[in-house]
């Protein structure tokens, strides 16, 4: 299954040209932005919006994906729904067609006949990544499993509202940037139908520095099959003694009971918060924040299954926070239940909520630096 991984992070690399085309040119932008009414709508924002990137890039993942794995193709799942108004007030359903004179045209349809928006967009759909991305070093892997074994969640850009303001920040290097353009990532999980396992997880991101021909982005995979585990970033290194404090990160609308329990736990500054449910899990994957806590439902299977794979990989993991408050975990270095799964939806529930992550979660790489925290936050709140 290693050519699974491979053609993600080439079609995740075209998604990063999607979202980067997307946001070139301003006016054209103003095009593309709508917002996401009732049960598809994120509670946690007074307005939720999606952009026909994000329906683009879902289509397209899903279109490449179905054309070299058809056992995987009614397993394919993503935050989007494929249907967008143009400003006539008509229903197109977006998808990607057999050419990209097709796909311009039926694109032209939604962007109200804008030729060229849809001619732009159509050639990075049908682009061949391999152009843009050539070295992923996943050559020598080996995944033991058949496309009928597994599923896929998509988020074809988290953060959109990071996406859509479009704010470039400046970040030093070994420092997260708690908002901007490079919160906003493209997240591919895939896990095992039948346990619900995240085993493979790619994150691009589209906007991650900027040279003198614009916008750089970056990509990060990782795998998690039984003893084989293999990622793209290497395990940070242990905290030195001397620093005892642990650094975490929210969001910056977190509970006010969680941001004052964990504030004694922190080093100063180490109390930390960032844009981008998938963001924060990165941090933690890259070392930037050694734990990431939400107290609410509001991410969703999307957000957490291609991050949480990577944080698998490199041996650390991602759990439900109300349960681990309830049962504990960790005991003798393992944790023992409450890891987020994947294929199993809350069918009491409305709309997106159905896949929300409803308990919340805590997101780690070292096991004794979550017991601390959840030593921390037991009864707190
Ligand atoms: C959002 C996005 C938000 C996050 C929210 C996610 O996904 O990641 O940034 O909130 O939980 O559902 P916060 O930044 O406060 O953590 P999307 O942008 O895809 O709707
Ligand atoms: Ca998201
Ligand atoms: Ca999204």
């Amino acid at each position: 299954m290693a050519d699974l991984l491979k053609l993600l992070l080439h079609v995740a690399e075209k998604a990063a040209n999607v979202a980067r085309v997307c946001r070139q040119e301003a006016p054209l932008f103003q095009l593309l932005v709508q917002e996401k009414t009732g049960v598809d709508k994120n509670k946690k924002f007074v307005q939720d919006f999606k952009t026909l990137a994000d329906v683009v890039i879902q289509e397209m993942i899903r279109h490449d994906v179905g054309a070299q794995f058809p056992e995987i193709i009614d397993h394919i799942q993503g935050e989007e729904s494929n249907k967008f108004e143009n400003g006539l007030g008509e229903s197109v359903i977006v998808t990607v067609c057999g050419t990209e004179k097709e796909t311009a045209a039926l694109l032209a349809t939604v962007l109200d006949g804008n030729q060229m928006a849809a001619t732009l967009l159509a050639c990075a759909i049908h682009q061949d990544a391999s152009l843009t991305l050539t070295d992923t070093g996943t050559d020598d892997l080996h995944i033991p499993l058949s496309p009928s074994d597994l599923g896929i969640w998509i988020d074809p850009i988290d953060a959109t509202s990071q996406y859509i303001e479009g704010r470039e920040e400046v970040v030093e290097e070994g420092c997260l940037c708690p908002s901007g353009l490079q919160c906003a990532l493209v997240l591919i999980g895939v896990y095992l139908r039948t346990t619900g396992e995240p085993i493979i997880g790619v994150i691009n991101q589209p906007f991650n520095h900027k040279d003198p021909t614009g916008w750089k982005g970056k990509h990060f995979w990782g795998v998690s099959c039984g003893s084989v585990k293999a990622c793209s970033v290497l395990r940070p290194k242990e905290r030195p003694a001397e620093c005892p404090g642990l650094s975490v990160v929210l969001s910056s609308s977190e509970k006010q009971a969680v941001k004052e329990a964990l504030a004694p736990l922190c080093g100063p500054d180490r109390l930390m918060y960032a844009s981008g449910a998938g963001y924060k899990i990165l941090c933690v994957i890259l070392g930037l924040a050694d734990i990431y806590v939400l107290s609410e439902g509001s991410t969703f299977k999307w957000d957490s299954c291609g991050p949480h794979a990577l944080l698998l990989a490199l041996g650390g993991g991602m759990l439900d926070l109300k349960e681990c408050l309830r049962f504990g975990h960790c005991e003798g270095g393992h944790h023992d239940q409450g890891e987020l799964t994947y294929h199993q939806s809350h069918s009491e529930s409305p709309g997106a909520d159905r896949w929300a992550n409803q308990g919340g979660l805590v997101a780690y790489l070292d096991c004794q630096m979550l017991h601390r925290v959840i030593g921390e936050l037991k009864g707190k709140f």
